[in-house]
């Protein structure tokens, strides 16, 4: 065997046998490189006589090209291994359970306004939403709450300490009536809107916490009357608590931004016998409980949100989202609400995917 074919057969054996690319990158360089083995073959043809060199120089290039073609193959095979390799190391079996156990689930206060939408919805109404940051014309002056109204008092709202550019007091609302304002001011009539959302009031005990949620509905059309107001309470109230014995009371009442006002009480269960109470109500007098306010828009607020009071008429009522939620799903304490403690959640917590829907059951 020439000195030639035993470079050859040495070189495509370690080649082959190359366990990765730097020892083949390696190999390369000791063949190939400037000082290589079949670099300094080459280098020989120089010193040759011709007829040497036309028995050497075919052999020896023909090396040079068996070399760079082992080369160029076992690099191809060993950057496919290495992709092969890489690729079943980031294998991932999306069929899989997660492997850690989720922790948070949804707030009662988010499935209870997830309800309200989906209840009203199927009534024709649209959800609204606005700033939690208000000014006090939208917040109470358009509301017909006149400016010496305890509500606008420092201890029930949170003033900023500056005024917007028109010289109006920014506050944090305290009700979402602003975004019924924004709506009257901005779309023509017939509206049928829920604006549900966070509100603030500077209050807290057991009871009350400094921010809270609410609900607001508006109707404005032409010729609407308290009936209109009776018949969807009373059809939200049924889908909402999921039974057709709810039975509701309106009660005259006071509110600035409407005229009439009514409070609406609800028949509950009481203990003899746990049937919902009608409208005789019992003999200790707690038959009825007290849920939200509701009324016919006062004139005046039509009027300052530009539009003809002769023209639409509307209602409107105010619900707590939270008592909602305590009520429906048997909470005792507010507070809990906002503490964040998972052991809470996961008990009244609900699963990413109960979505509530009419035909699956509200609550679901
Ligand atoms: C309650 C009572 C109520 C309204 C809110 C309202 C909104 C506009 C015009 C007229 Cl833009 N009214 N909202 C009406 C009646 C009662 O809430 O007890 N809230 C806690």
């Amino acid at each position: 065997m020439s000195e030639t074919e035993a470079l050859k057969a040495k070189l495509l054996g370690e080649i082959e046998t190359a366990s990765d690319l730097d020892a083949l990158e390696a190999l390369r360089v000791a063949a190939l490189g400037k000082a290589g083995s079949v670099t300094g073959l080459l280098k020989t043809l120089g010193g040759m006589t011709p007829e040497e060199r036309q028995a050497e120089g075919p052999k020896i290039h023909s090396l040079r090209e068996a070399v760079t073609a082992a080369i160029g193959a076992r690099k191809a095979a060993l950057e496919g291994a290495a992709l092969d390799a890489k690729l079943a190391g980031e294998r991932l079996d999306m069929t899989l359970p997660a492997a850690a156990a989720p922790r948070g689930s949804v707030h009662p206060v988010s499935q209870v306004m997830d309800e309200l939408a989906e209840i009203f919805a199927d009534m024709g109404f649209a959800v609204a939403t606005g700033p939690e940051i208000e000014d006090d014309w939208r917040n109470f002056t358009a509301l017909n709450i006149p400016e010496t109204h305890p509500a606008r008092a420092m201890h029930d709202t949170f003033y900023f300490p500056d005024t917007d550019a028109e010289g109006r007091a920014m506050l944090l609302r305290t009700h979402t009536s602003p975004v019924q304002i924004r709506t009257m001011m901005t779309q023509q009539p017939p509206i049928r809107i829920i604006a549900p959302g966070r509100v603030y009031r500077s209050d807290s005990d057991a009871t009350h916490t400094p921010m809270f949620h609410q609900v607001e509905g508006l109707v404005i059309d032409r010729g609407i009357h308290m009936g209109h107001l009776k018949w969807t309470l009373e059809t939200f109230l049924k889908a909402f608590f999921e039974r057709d014995d709810i039975v509701l009371r309106l009660r005259p009442s006071y509110f600035p931004f409407t005229e009439p006002s009514a409070e609406v009480d609800v028949g509950y269960a009481h203990e003899k016998g746990r049937r919902i109470v009608g409208g005789n109500g019992d003999d200790d007098g707690h038959a009825w409980m007290e849920l939200l306010g509701s009324g016919m828009v006062n004139r005046r607020v039509i009027a300052n949100c530009g539009l003809d009071p002769d023209e639409w008429q509307g209602f409107a009522f105010g619900i707590g989202i939270d008592r909602l939620a305590m009520l429906k799903y048997g909470m005792d304490d507010l507070r809990a609400f906002f503490d964040g403690d998972l052991r809470w959640l996961a008990h009244y917590g609900f699963g990413a995917l109960s979505v509530p829907t009419l035909s699956g059951g509200i609550s679901a």
